[in-house]
């Protein structure tokens, strides 16, 4: 049993904290400053994803780049002047900052993270599915390959799936959504759209649990529950707000409970307590008794961003994403559109 796993209803502060790299604070400062340097030297900037270490998250805010979602960090990065980008988190996020801007170097602290829903997704399965189905319109997650975005209609993040989903279904079409199962299965309940589902999920969410968490809430009744909809339906059910990773650190500031239990990965603590310091956030459990936590709330891709890896990319100038002219093109008018819709959401009136 994972480490985690025997104290998995402790404050979440400590669970951070007993995983931090093993050197000393002055190290850790130090390599902080050379990290800065470094950035400014090659006219870079950092854009940091809310599930990566806080170490980086702090990099990234100090050094006027930005703590986000994939959907802000895309559209950050595009419009940002430096020439190159480090993208922290997995490497789809990388491949959607080089799609949407072609002329700047994007760089990655590794490209081995992954991600288990792009794995799930294999571009030649995906253009199958599609082929059976001609008649749907396609939704990728944007955690998915370039590949996949390629061949799709539409990319989206949680941040707007349920809007898109629902536009999509006010005009009749039925959609074809990979690759996450819960967030499809989500989807298609509260728009009610006509969905066929791709079957993947993700490593992190999917071990969310609802006869735990509904123990935990019992312990905890003046906490307000917040879940990522990648969680399993029967978690999401426990729910007090479902939503993205933005949309549950807007939540905990609105909210007026002094505490919460989330369900999402446990590095979103990080800026939820920076957004809103005398609340108290736990982790909710993961896994059912006796099982073996394979993530313990936390995404083994997004842990290898680290201050290590950051340094020696801007050291080296390596883990550079690169993306085949072809696809880019075909994933960038996906891509795009989503950035595009996102875009006329906010002018809209009813926004
Ligand atoms: O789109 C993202 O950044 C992911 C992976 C999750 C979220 O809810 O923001």
């Amino acid at each position: 049993m994972n480490d985690l796993m025997t104290q998995p209803f402790a404050p979440v502060t400590a669970d951070i904290q007993a995983q931090l790299p093993a050197f000393s604070s002055a190290e850790r400062e130090h390599m902080k400053t050379r990290i800065k340097q470094f950035l400014k030297r090659e006219n870079a900037v950092l854009v940091a994803h809310y599930y990566t270490h806080e170490d980086l998250q702090e990099i990234a805010e100090d050094t006027g780049g930005k703590v986000a979602d994939s959907l802000e960090m895309a559209r950050f990065g595009h419009a940002h002047p430096a020439t190159t980008l480090i993208v922290a988190g997995a490497k789809f996020m990388g491949e959607t900052a080089k799609i949407l801007s072609p002329e700047k170097r994007v760089l990655m602290p590794t490209l081995e993270a992954t991600c288990s829903l792009d794995l799930s997704c294999p571009a030649e399965q995906f253009n199958h599915f599609c082929d059976a189905h001609p008649e749907h319109v396609s939704v990728v997650y944007a955690n998915t390959s370039a590949a996949v975005k390629a061949r799709a209609d539409w990319v989206v993040t949680s941040s707007i799936a349920v809007k898109l989903i629902s536009h999509l279904s006010d005009q009749n079409q039925p959609i074809l959504w990979a690759p996450d199962r819960h967030l499809g299965r989500y989807l298609e309940r509260v728009t009610g759209a006509d969905m066929l589902l791709w079957q993947g999920d993700c490593v992190v969410h999917n071990e969310f649990r609802a006869k735990d968490l509904r123990a935990f809430k019992e312990q905890h009744p003046e906490a307000a529950v917040l879940v990522h909809p990648e969680s399993p339906e029967s978690v999401i059910e426990l729910a007090d707000v479902v939503g993205s990773t933005s949309q549950l650190i807007e939540a905990c500031q609105r909210l007026p409970n002094a505490s919460f239990i989330v369900a999402t990965d446990n590095r979103i603590f990080y800026k939820m307590k920076q957004m809103a310091p005398t609340k108290i956030f736990y982790e909710a459990p993961t896994a059912g008794e006796g099982a073996t936590c394979r993530s313990c709330a936390h995404c083994p891709w997004m842990a290898m961003n680290d201050l290590h890896s950051l340094m020696h990319t801007l050291q080296t100038g390596g883990n550079e994403i690169h993306v085949d002219e072809d696809i880019r093109i075909a994933a960038n008018r996906s891509t795009k559109r989503m950035l595009d819709f996102a875009a006329s959401l906010k002018s809209s009136p009813l926004a």
